[in-house]
């Protein structure tokens, strides 16, 4: 049979070069394009990428808190908006407060999350409590959203003894189990695979959760990056890439970060169901993250690009200022402020008033600064657990090195601040 098939192709190719014109644009698309139909054409042309139209910024209200199209209102419950609201002024008043104390040197590091406020309340909200988030380490509004208590921030930036990674890690490097939020690892981009590895996992055991994974313009350069896009296409994964673009990679601004259609650009060539939204849009993200999510759930991998702009500095490591003129900071306060906008939209809802935040903002920042006030009371752990919880069993090398330490500080030990242990 296969002797008189492989006949009959050879027949078929000398009688008509049609036919092997054909059978050659069928092998091309269907085996090597996959699941695109591709044709030929006889017109020369080496395509120019900056004449494909960019993606369109997906919004729902405009900057005054108003909706566009009233249809893209996912029409949330008074007490939804107030806690999203609640949330956002939280989190941008502990970043206030941390940010000073790491000046005035009682923690040793903070990044803010100024500006990115709706990005990561509004994706929050569009998530199942049971889905896994792997945060870059600007998201600390989620971990808010999900309920990480107020202390935990204050214990985890201290690195005290009730910090639940018991100070084993550098500040804002959260990590909870209980609330499916994977530990933030500070080397750019390895969130990224491992991502699509815990997607591919809950994919077959069939548990219907899906990831989430957060990362920066400046991260999806890293190849690490195209191996996660890659593998959750053909994978079929389910997960969502959620970036945050907001302009800049510390002091690389995103024009030199890419040449082509930003982030969202990549994401056709990887087949990616791909959106772009404007990421101050606290409606925009929830409505884009929801329908991602829908998506993602049927095992078909999102990837969604947040525009919004870094507020502060890139870190308290960091002078902006260096790179990038007070009047452009100034410039998106003055006409893009994420909480700003949802504020009005709760205003014109009735919902909120200017009594309600001034009481608001003063109950929020007493209940902040004596969290503050408390963690900065608390004791480091013991020093031995420095070698404790990262191995389920302690191996050989690091108990060697515990020998030491012990031994080290028997004879210097006066040398050392032991009375803020434990
Ligand atoms: C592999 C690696 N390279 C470099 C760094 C140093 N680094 C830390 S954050 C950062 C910029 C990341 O920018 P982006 O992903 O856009 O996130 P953003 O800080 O703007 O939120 C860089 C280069 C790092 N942590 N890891």
């Amino acid at each position: 049979m296969a002797f008189r098939s492989n006949l009959n192709r050879i027949a078929t190719r000398l009688y008509s070069s049609k036919a092997a014109d054909e059978f050659r644009l069928i092998e091309f698309s269907e085996k090597y394009l996959g699941y695109r139909k591709a044709r030929f054409t006889e017109k020369l042309e080496i395509v120019d990428s900056n004449k494909f139209e960019a993606f369109p910024i997906y919004r729902a209200t405009t900057t005054d808190g108003e909706f566009v199209d009233p249809s893209q209102d996912p029409n949330f419950s008074k007490d939804i908006a107030l806690k999203m609201y609640h949330d956002m002024t939280t989190l941008n008043t502990m970043d206030k407060i941390l940010y000073d104390s790491q000046r005035q040197g009682r923690i040793s590091f903070y990044m803010t999350n100024f500006g990115e406020e709706a990005n990561h309340i509004g994706s929050a909200a569009a998530l199942e409590p049971e889905d896994l988030i792997y945060g870059q380490y600007r998201e600390a509004g989620v971990l808010m959203w999900r309920g990480f208590p107020l202390e935990q921030f204050m214990n985890q930036c201290y690195g005290n003894s009730k910090d639940w990674g018991k100070g084993k890690q550098m500040p804002v490097h959260y990590g909870s189990e209980k609330h499916n939020f994977v530990t933030i690892s500070s080397p750019l981009t390895t969130q990224m695979p491992q991502a699509v590895g815990s997607a591919y996992a809950f994919k077959r055991d069939g548990s219907g959760r899906i990831v989430c994974v957060y990362f920066g313009d400046g991260a999806a350069s890293e190849g690490d990056a195209h191996a996660a896009f890659n593998f959750a296409a053909t994978l079929k994964c389910p997960v969502i890439f959620f970036c945050r673009n907001n302009g800049y990679a510390i002091s690389t601004p995103t024009t030199e970060q890419y040449a082509g259609d930003g982030i969202a650009g990549k994401g056709p060539g990887y087949g990616l169901h791909t959106i772009r939204c404007d990421g101050n849009d606290l409606f925009a993200v929830y409505n884009a993250t929801k329908e991602a999510r829908k998506l993602a759930s049927q095992n078909i991998p999102v990837l969604i690009e947040a525009m919004t702009y870094r507020g502060g500095h890139h870190s308290t490591s960091d002078d902006a200022t260096a790179y990038r003129s007070k009047e452009e900071v100034e410039k998106w306060q003055a006409n893009d402020s994420p909480i700003y906008r949802f504020r009005r939209y709760l205003e014109k809802k009735g919902w909120w008033n200017d009594e309600e935040e001034k009481a608001w903002n003063s109950e929020i920042r007493k209940k902040i600064l004596k969290a503050f006030n408390d963690a900065e009371k608390v004791k480091f752990a013991p020093i031995d657990e420095l070698f404790t919880d990262v191995y389920a069993e302690v191996p050989p090398h690091l108990k060697r090195q515990n020998e030491e330490l012990t031994a080290h500080l028997k004879k210097y030990g006066k040398e050392y601040p032991l009375d803020r242990f434990e």
